[in-house]
């Protein structure tokens, strides 16, 4: 099991919240999601299939990239 944090600068509101906790803990292997508006920060706990380029690529994909 893995935790990772992401800086997501797109994150303004508890609807880009929603919309992130909902759809990156749809992606297998994801156990937990927390966004935050306020840091604008995620902190995702994943194992196997989900990986790091599965996660950023879904965030990308949403609209909500992560920082570089
Ligand atoms: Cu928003």
């Amino acid at each position: 099991m893995t935790t990772i944090t992401y800086e997501v600068p797109a994150i303004n509101c508890m609807h880009c919240v929603h919309t992130i906790q909902t759809e990156v803990a749809d992606l297998a292997g994801v156990k937990s999601v927390k966004a935050d508006a306020t840091s604008k920060k995620v902190e995702i706990v994943f194992e196997a299939p989900a990986s790091e380029e599965k996660i950023k690529a879904l965030l990308k994909e949403i609209n909500y990239p992560v920082a570089a």
